[in-house]
């Protein structure tokens, strides 16, 4: 390790340390204006230059590495007045009113310790207001370039570019135009990291600095980037990404950065309240609130027992939250009728990758993309569902990854990408084991890992050699060779990393689906190693924790079944644990229409809009006696159907922990208050519990005590405190005592409950009963975009409305000229089930015959034409596939909507 002195201090640091940092981690503070830790060095600011002894000129800190005995001088009369030269040189044209309006911006510091006063004025035209979220005005650029080298580096958008040459040359969004038209994404990474003040956050201009920040943990999706929540008088003013979080490592998304402003809504319900007989909401206390939903809870179970009532959990709220729901469902109402959102979403995931490997939660972690010489991305539009996730990957192949995409629509990944299968919707066992068959046929799988961890090799040889790509195309619609090259790339380019997506789980065939995923992975031995695994990208930020917690009928904490941990669990819980088989939230709702299930009660889920068959859903909803919807909104299912409100605080506004899609439980810690006198899940819930006569099994001083009791119960998170939860990045279960580090990779020796070989599994196709016919000749794709997030009640009340737009149906060129459409007309979806209308909007990416919308906008139900296909080992709808019939709609006739 170099040894040098700077200012006159011994320093040590690692070889390849550059000046500037070792100088930082000496706490010696050398200016820099191009410089941040997250992009490569550039020096292009030169305003970091250093003295070292023995040469002939300053050097640029920043791209000088340290060498043993180096002398280094940081601060000399000379480097002050180059500095100052350089300063002036940058500030040409900068006007002097952005110096008097914000005189502590750093910058504007350092330009006073150098006595270096602009004198510009600013220029209208160098201000582009297009974009909803930021500001530029480039009447401040000191072309330091660092919007440039972020929006490349780190979130692989390339949206800016450099034009001119030398004092000349400015920024430009790649449209040449505005920012809002070029191909940004929003992710703020660019305003993050603006020296000057050129790009700001549109929102927070007109709003003063914060006075408090609040390290916490991203509400939206479950890659869990760690955040700064800047408050100002009990306001969430602005968010900013953390550069020692491990998972975004100073990096969010458009929904992180911009997506808080649901907060502070209007139209936030902030008192309990309950419906009266002619549909009138009335506002009441608590206390009024909790005995009415209580009571009518109480006579159903008076009437009917516990079969007839039900708890929905959300994968929106904490651990320790999702943990007392199921037990105020199992506890105080007697029930094992307790479901979360994990449901319709990655419940295949969980139970095919728990029935291969012994744990049904991602095998890997994030920090394996940049270990994986291939990445496989199956069934997941990564970067708009999960875009910190999806800029990894991004930047991965940058650096020299393969990529192979297996996704119907030409998503952005598959630009990046080496192989972009794009197969028929509701195929993936075809094409999993077409891939399969290939490596087995060209004798590419991994022998020596194959005879040490892996069962039943010569019964699925004799099996797969069926699925031959050249024998599946006609069902895949697949070309033979770009799936044999897909399977080389996995097979010999390791080691290989999948990520999967809804795209594989919502599909009648999704938990065999992940099954084939687990089978090329065993073939392969890209399982229990770096870079490699199995790994789904789960949805919701908390929906691997609710449902670990127990928000499951035959699960309990842990994902164990009932009757194994029945008695552990009743014993800590000093209460007795019912044995009655509970229903998941299909069933629920089945049963609630046939009667048989008369109250629910939904924590933040909004199932009317966003289960299938919005219609039966909503006859099924009307039968019950009571509906309680505990929620930040109004949402649609309690404007339509519920019978009392119980109004709770958003994640901004309590503490607690969230589990992310690779096993990471994180801190959630309160920003401001919940508004007027809504209150935490937590709170709600143990205040049911006490009304149900159950208080002192749910009297918890913080969600912490919650916490402990969840680390009793469930070993595998035992040794996870809230003291070790507090670091950034928190800590990934296993981790079973106090001094475990958690884990990152699973599987390295053996599989949980298995030994140490695992089996492959012989998974045969079955057609879905949705796939297209003469009468409905196109196959209805739906899930996600960027802007919006699933039920939309968060987003649509934030920064990001704005960018979203309203609900199209994207279809190819070809099939539009067929069917006499042009961009923006609308179009009649007809399935068997439903009917809706909306625009069209041309997308060449999607093949023919294919056609794709999102879900989630109250104004169409795009649910109501889904159809009733479920995967029968977990009962997750097939969202992903419905026969359609389109027709051109008369203008005349076009109704938007449902209701
Ligand atoms: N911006 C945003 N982010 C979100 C959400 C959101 O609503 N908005 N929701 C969150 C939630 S709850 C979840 S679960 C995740 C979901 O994240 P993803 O799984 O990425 O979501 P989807 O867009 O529903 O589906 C992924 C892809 O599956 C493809 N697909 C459809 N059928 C098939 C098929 O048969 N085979 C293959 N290989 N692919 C197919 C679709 O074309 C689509 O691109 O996102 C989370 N993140
Ligand atoms: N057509 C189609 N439909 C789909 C899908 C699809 O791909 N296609 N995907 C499915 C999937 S994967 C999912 S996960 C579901 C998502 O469907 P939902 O779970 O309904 O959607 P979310 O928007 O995540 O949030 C649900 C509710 O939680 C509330 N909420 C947020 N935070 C809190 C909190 O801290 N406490 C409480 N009590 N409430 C809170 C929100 O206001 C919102 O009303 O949609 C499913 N529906
Ligand atoms: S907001 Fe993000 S995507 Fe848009 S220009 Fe800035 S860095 Fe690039
Ligand atoms: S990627 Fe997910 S967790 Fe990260 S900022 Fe975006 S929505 Fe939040
Ligand atoms: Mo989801």
């Amino acid at each position: 390790m170099p040894r040098l002195t700077i200012d006159g201090l011994a320093v040590t640091c690692p070889d390849g340390t550059s000046i500037l940092s070792a100088a930082d981690a000496a706490g010696i503070d050398i200016p820099t204006l191009c410089h941040d830790p997250r992009l490569r060095p550039s020096g292009t600011c030169r305003l970091c230059v250093v003295d070292v002894a023995g040469a002939h000129r300053p050097a640029a800190a920043c791209t000088t590495p340290v060498t043993d005995a180096m002398v280094v001088r940081t601060a000399t009369p000379t480097l002050h007045a180059l500095r100052k030269t350089l300063l002036e040189m940058l500030v040409g044209r900068y006007p002097a009113s952005a110096v008097s309006d914000s005189p502590d911006l750093p910058f504007h510091r350092l330009l006073a310790d150098h006595t270096v006063v602009p004198t510009g004025t600013a220029v209208i035209d160098l201000i582009d207001h297009s974009h909803p979220a930021i500001h530029v005005d480039l009447n401040r650029c000191i072309s330091c370039w660092r919007c440039v080298r972020i929006c490349d580096e780190l979130q692989g958008q390339f949206a800016w570019r450099i034009e001119g040459r030398g004092i000349e040359s400015e920024v430009v969004p790649d449209s040449g135009t505005t920012l809002a038209a070029s191909s940004c994404v929003s992710c703020g990474a660019c305003v993050d990291t603006c020296p000057t003040e050129a790009l700001t956050d549109s929102g927070s201009a007109s709003e003063a600095p914060p006075t408090d920040w609040t390290r916490t943990t991203c509400p939206y999706c479950a890659v869990g980037c760690e955040m700064s929540v800047g408050t100002r008088d009990g306001r969430i003013t602005e968010i900013r990404p953390l550069v020692d979080a491990p998972v975004n490592r100073g990096h969010l998304c458009v929904k992180g950065r911009y997506g808080y402003g649901f907060t502070h809504a209007p139209d936030r319900i902030t008192t309990p309240m309950l419906r009266d007989t002619a549909g009138r909401w009335r506002p009441v206390g608590w206390d009024e609130a909790i005995e009415a939903a209580v009571a009518g809870f109480r006579k159903v179970l008076d009437r009917r027992g516990p079969a007839a009532v039900g708890v929905l959990s959300s994968a929106r709220a904490t651990n320790e939250e999702n943990y007392l729901a199921q037990k105020f469902a199992r506890v105080a109402l007697g029930t094992n009728n307790i479901d979360c959102c994990a449901r319709v979403c990655h419940a295949p995931s969980a139970a095919g990758l728990k029935s291969m490997f012994g744990t049904g939660a991602a095998t890997n972690s994030f920090d394996d993309i940049e270990m994986a010489r291939t990445i496989m991305v199956c069934g997941s539009n990564a970067t708009e569902a999960h875009p910190i996730v999806g800029a990894r990957i991004k930047q991965a192949v940058l650096r020299g990854a393969h990529l192979i995409v297996i996704d119907p629509r030409r998503i952005e990944l598959a630009a990046s990408a080496d192989v972009h299968l794009q197969p028929r919707p509701g195929t993936s066992v075809a094409v999993l084991n077409s891939m399969a068959a290939a490596i087995l046929d060209e004798g590419l799988v991994a022998a020596d890992f194959v005879a040490r961890r892996v069962d039943q090799f010569d019964d699925f040889g004799a099996f797969i050699a069926a699925y031959l790509p050249e024998r599946t195309a006609e069902v895949t619609g697949l070309d033979p060779a770009d799936v044999r090259r897909a399977a080389r790339l996995y097979a010999q380019q390791g080691p290989s990393l999948q990520f999967h997506g809804l795209g594989v789980t919502e599909q009648v065939q999704g938990t065999e689906a992940v099954m084939c995923l687990a089978n090329l992975a065993l073939l392969t031995g890209n399982i229990g190693k770096p870079g490699t695994g199995c790994n789904p990208l789960r949805g919701q930020n908390n929906v691997q924790g609710a449902a670990l917690m127990g928000c499951e009928p035959h699960h309990l904490t842990g994902s164990v079944p009932l009757e194994t941990a029945k008695d552990h669990t009743a014993a800590i819980w000093g209460a007795p644990i019912p044995d009655a088989t509970g229903l998941d939230a299909m069933e629920m709702l089945d049963a609630a229409g046939s009667g048989t299930l008369k109250a629910l009660w939904v924590i933040g889920w909004d199932i009317l809009l966003t289960q299938p068959q919005t219609t039966v859903v909503r006859q099924a909803l009307d039968e019950l006696d009571v509906l309680v919807v505990q929620d930040l909104f109004l949402n649609e299912t309690a404007r339509h159907c519920a019978t009392v409100f119980l109004p709770a605080a958003s994640a901004f506004e309590k503490d607690g922990t969230f589990m992310n899609s690779e096993r990471r439980v994180q801190r959630f810690r309160a920003a401001v208050r919940p508004p007027g006198s809504a209150k935490s899940d937590a709170e709600i819930i143990s205040r049911a519990a006490a009304a149900c006569g159950w208080g002192p099994a749910f009297s918890y001083r913080q969600p912490a005590d919650v916490w402990d009791e969840i680390r009793r119960v469930w070993p595998a998170g035992a040794g996870m405190t809230y003291a070790r939860l507090d670091h950034p990045g928190g800590l990934q279960w296993p981790c079973p005592d106090g001094s475990h580090p958690g884990t990152t990779v699973l599987h390295v020796d053996a599989f949980p409950g298995i030994g140490t070989r695992a089996s492959l599994r012989r998974v045969d196709y079955r057609r879905s009963a949705e796939m297209s016919d003469e009468r409905f000749p196109f196959t209805l794709v739906t899930g996600r975009q960027l802007y919006t997030f699933n039920a939309g009640t968060m987003t649509s009340r934030s920064a990001t409305a704005a960018l979203s737009g309203t609900p199209v149906l994207d279809i190819s060129p070809g099939d539009a000229t067929a069917l006499g459409l042009v961009q923006g007309e609308t179009v009649r979806i007809r399935s068997r089930h439903g009917t809706v209308t909306m625009p069209c909007r041309l997308d060449d990416g999607l093949p023919s015959a294919t056609v794709f919308t999102t879900f989630g906008c109250p104004d169409v139900a795009v649910n109501a034409l889904l159809g009733t296909g479920r995967d029968p080992t977990t009962h997750t709808p097939e969202y992903k596939v419905t026969a359609v019939h389109l027709a051109r709609e008369a203008p005349a006739d076009n109704e938007l909507g449902y209701w």
